[in-house]
C-alpha cells in the first residue's frame, strides 16, 4: 500500500469521455493514483459510448484507468456510477454489484450534514435552453420539461439517433456560452430546492464550479477533457475542487493506438 496516499472522505469526478482523443486518462490516473476515498462518484459520461460507435479509439491508458478504479472497489472504496448522455446505456444496469452500484442520481450526505443531490445533469437540457420563460411556468412546466427531454430522447434512441444535448450545441456558440452556463447553475439550483435538498453536485458542462447561492450550494466536477478536475470532501465536510494540471510521466507514446482496442476491450472485460 502507498503511505503516501492522501484519504478523503468522498470524491466525485465526471466527464471523463473514455474513448476519444481529447480525455486526459493519464492525467485521472494520477488522481486515482495520489487520493483515496471511501466514495467515489463517476458522475456521468465516463465512456464516450457515441463517439466509441463512430470510430474505435481505445489506448492502454484508457484500460489503465479502468483498472485503478476496479482496483480501487476491490481495496474498500465505494463506487457510485451515475450515466450521463454519452453512456446513457448504463441505465439499462441500475442496482448493486458488490461494491460498485449504477443509479439515476442520488443524494449525497456531507460530514456537516448538508444533503446534496448528485446527477449528472443533461436532464436539465431543455429547462435551461427555456430558463427565461420557464420561470414563469412554475414547477409544472418545469417537471413536464423534464419528463419531455426524456421522452425525446427516448425516441431519438430507438430511431438510432445520439442524445440530442442543448449544453454541447450552445458550446459552439461561444458569445451565448456565458448566459448559458449561469442559466444552468440557476436551473440545477432550482432543481435542487425542489428535492429539498442543500444543493447539487453536477458535471455536464465541463465547468468546474463552487458556487453558494443563497442557502444553495452549486458544486460541479468539471470534467477530464478540458479542465482535469475534480470535486474531494474531507472529514469535516468541505468540499474543494483539485485540478490535475502537471502529468508525470506523460509521453507521446499514447497517441492513436486504435488497432489495440479489441486486446483492450478483451482485457477490461476480463478484469471486470
Ligand atoms: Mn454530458
Amino acid at each position: 500500500m502507498n503511505e503516501d496516499k492522501k484519504r478523503f472522505r468522498t470524491g466525485w469526478i465526471s466527464d471523463v469521455h473514455l474513448g476519444t482523443r481529447g480525455c486526459n486518462a493519464q492525467g485521472l490516473y494520477h488522481f486515482l493514483d495520489t487520493y483515496e476515498f471511501e466514495q467515489l462518484y463517476i458522475v456521468g459520461d465516463f465512456v464516450d459510448f457515441w463517439r466509441l460507435r463512430r470510430s474505435r479509439y481505445w489506448p492502454q491508458s484508457h484500460t489503465n484507468v479502468m483498472q485503478k478504479l476496479l482496483k480501487r472497489s476491490k481495496k474498500g472504496t465505494e463506487l457510485i456510477f451515475i450515466p450521463g448522455n454519452h453512456d446513457e446505456m448504463l441505465l439499462n444496469f441500475l442496482g448493486h454489484y458488490g461494491n460498485i452500484q449504477i443509479v439515476q442520481n442520488i443524494i449525497h450526505e456531507t460530514a456537516d450534514g448538508r444533503r446534496l443531490l448528485v446527477m449528472h445533469g443533461h436532464e436539465l437540457d431543455v429547462v435551461t435552453m427555456h430558463a427565461k420563460w420557464i420561470s414563469h411556468l412554475g414547477e409544472m412546466g418545469y417537471n413536464l420539461l423534464i419528463l419531455l427531454n426524456g421522452y425525446f430522447n427516448a425516441i431519438r434512441r430507438k430511431l438510432g439517433m445520439p442524445y440530442w444535448s442543448f449544453s454541447a450545441f450552445i458550446k459552439h456558440k461561444v458569445k451565448d456560452a456565458v448566459s448559458f452556463i449561469s442559466n444552468y447553475e440557476n436551473a440545477l439550483i432550482k432543481y435542487a430546492e425542489k428535492y429539498n435538498v442543500d444543493g447539487v453536485i453536477c458535471g455536464h458542462i465541463h465547468n468546474p464550479a463552487i458556487r453558494q447561492m443563497e442557502r444553495f450550494w452549486y458544486y460541479n466536477t468539471g470534467d477530464w477533457v478540458e479542465s482535469s478536475t475534480a470535486l474531494i470532501e474531507d472529514e469535516s465536510g468541505q468540499i474543494s475542487l483539485v485540478h490535475m494540471d502537471v502529468m508525470p510521466n506523460r509521453t507521446p507514446l499514447e497517441q492513436e493506438k486504435t488497432e489495440d482496442t479489441v486486446e483492450a476491450l478483451a482485457a477490461i472485460k476480463m478484469s471486470a
